[in-house]
């Protein structure tokens, strides 16, 4: 059956290569797409076979690239393999993609996903040319439901010259009523306060809103999210979890916090999902969620009764729980809601919730700054994603990560970062498999010593110690004592030697 039910509006439907001769050399494209969720499926691949043929021939044929976030590889694994992406924002995690922002084939801008929205608006990620964005269905009065993820749709629709859609029935119709669309938010003088107090408030519509006058093609498919399974959690993310729910507990005897906590915001990947995992079997019950991304961990803490409703931009789910969605979206209509991104990640919104912050990180440096994007100073991994949002805005800030990586040949904590995402001042806790740093409030020296003891593994704390303890002698008392001849020369052991270990 057809999901486009607005009359006028099939006069548009085309196909996938219709579409994509509708985008020229040159042009910037806003896609859908967030963590691998609601992404076009089909216009993306075509357009790659159009860069292929025009390489072929010998013309310029270069794109630029935006979505909410990651996608998959049918997007950016497909474009970037054409060497026809020259600008790319604002998070991506796909390989191919990795691999030309490392090579130099393509520009990358990292930008905080809350400012991804308003540096479009404001002009500098350039003209807007299309919008290729998917949806679930076309509604009869020609509005339509998002599918899987919202993420900055509603930005690249208000924006760009042409629309392109693409009508997906592999979405559920059952998630109409999920979504919430603000069109409320605007660019000073002129804000007002965006009426969210609870994480839970719904202040928009279900529907995205569609201008046809822009909307050049309409395009069927049936494909599935890209869909990832999670890894079985080990030990490692058990004890990383223990830690973490343990700390919670401690907040609430202490008072800083109600019984069912606050808000509770979980970064992406393996680990993240592992403590979503940890608080099934917590004593915490009627939680709230205030995120971007919904996990598995999630929907199981919604199935148990745990959480009573979650609050993000985009699914990210295994294929047995994007099925379950799938199947049963009517039933958790009422307990997710999926905004914009501007809204997912607004300061505003999560400082006003006290959102409790728990994202991944590459390295810590023993004063508490964090690196969550570059390998070695210099390599683009994903990119910042929404963890500045929240960090910098969180009642409490939380990083997980083992405290080693490369099979234990790489400490996660060194003694300077090599590239520096979350400074001192935003990050408040940081936990591994061997413990729990809690750095609020603890003068840099104070934070150093409490980082090696609890974080470190114990390959690492000797040496590590023994740095903080040279760069007091070097620093003679100063604030925040470094070697400047020493701090780096961890990596440069490892890029020299293959292993950090002294
Ligand atoms: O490299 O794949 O070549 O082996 O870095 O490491 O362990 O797979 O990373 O899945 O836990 O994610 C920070 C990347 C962690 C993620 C990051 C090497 C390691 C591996 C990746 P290989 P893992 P995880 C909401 C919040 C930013 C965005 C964010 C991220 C590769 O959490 O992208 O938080 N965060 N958004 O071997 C050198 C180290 C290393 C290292 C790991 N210390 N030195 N290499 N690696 N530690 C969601 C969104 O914003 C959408």
């Amino acid at each position: 059956m057809s999901r486009i039910f607005n009359e006028a509006a099939k006069a548009k439907i085309m196909s996938a290569e219709d579409a994509a001769a509708l985008i020229n050399n040159g042009d910037n494209i806003g896609f859908s797409g967030f963590t691998g969720a609601g992404y076009p499926k089909a216009v993306p691949l075509a357009l790659a076979t159009r860069i292929k043929a025009a390489h072929a021939r010998g013309d310029e044929f270069r794109i630029g690239v935006f979505t909410g976030a990651s996608t998959a590889p049918e997007l950016d694994g497909a474009l970037a393999e054409t060497d026809g992406i020259s600008f790319r924002a604002p998070y991506q995690s796909d390989p191919i993609m990795r691999n030309k922002i490392n090579s130099g084939v393509s520009d990358y801008a990292d930008i905080h996903l809350s400012h991804s929205a308003i540096l479009m608006r404001q002009g500098f990620l350039g003209h807007l040319d299309v919008a290729v964005i998917e949806v679930t269905a076309i509604k009869e009065d020609g509005n339509a439901i998002p599918s899987s993820s919202v993420g900055n749709n509603n930005v690249y629709l208000e924006k760009a010259e042409k629309i392109i859609l693409e009508v997906n029935s592999w979405q559920s119709l059952e998630l109409e009523g999920m979504h919430d669309i603000y069109y409320g938010t605007r660019l000073p003088p002129d804000r007002v306060p965006i009426p969210i107090t609870k994480a839970d408030d719904r202040i928009g519509s279900t529907a995205l809103e569609i201008d046809w006058n822009r909307v050049v093609g309409i395009v069927e498919c049936a494909a599935s999210d890209r869909n990832t399974p999670f890894k079985p959690l080990d030990e490692d993310s058990r004890a990383i979890a223990g830690h973490f729910i343990d700390f919670l507990g401690g907040e609430v005897a202490a008072g800083r916090m109600p019984k069912n906590l606050l808000p509770l915001q979980s970064g992406v990947g393996n680990i993240a999902n592992a403590v979503l995992a940890g608080l099934l079997d917590s004593p915490f019950e009627n939680l709230y969620s205030f995120t971007e991304v919904i996990q598995d961990g999630m929907v199981d803490l919604i199935d148990a009764g745990k959480i009573i409703a979650a609050s993000a931009t985009a699914f990210s789910l295994s294929p047995e729980a994007a099925e379950k969605m799938n199947n049963e979206a009517a039933r958790y209509r009422s307990s997710i809601i999926l905004r914009p991104q501007e809204i997912s990640n607004h300061p505003e919104n999560i400082r006003r919730l006290g959102v409790v912050a728990c994202n991944g990180l590459i390295e810590a440096d023993i004063y508490g700054n964090v690196n969550s994007t570059h390998i070695m100073g210099s390599k683009m991994q994903n990119g910042i994603g929404g963890s500045g949002d929240f960090t910098r805005n969180a009642y409490i800030s939380c990083f997980v990560t083992p405290s080693t990586a490369k099979g234990g040949d790489i400490s996660c904590f060194v003694p300077m970062v090599s590239h520096h995402d979350h400074s001192e001042h935003d990050v408040q806790v940081l936990i591994t498999e061997r413990g729990l740093a809690d750095l609020r409030g603890l003068s840099p020296k104070q934070r150093a010593c409490k980082i090696i003891d609890k974080c470190v593994h114990p390959d690492y704390q000797a040496a590590l110690t023994d740095y903080f303890a040279r760069a007091r002698k070097t620093a003679n008392g100063q604030h925040t004592p470094h070697d400047l001849r020493e701090a780096l020369s961890w990596h440069v052991k490892f890029l020299e030697t293959g292993t950090m270990k002294q």
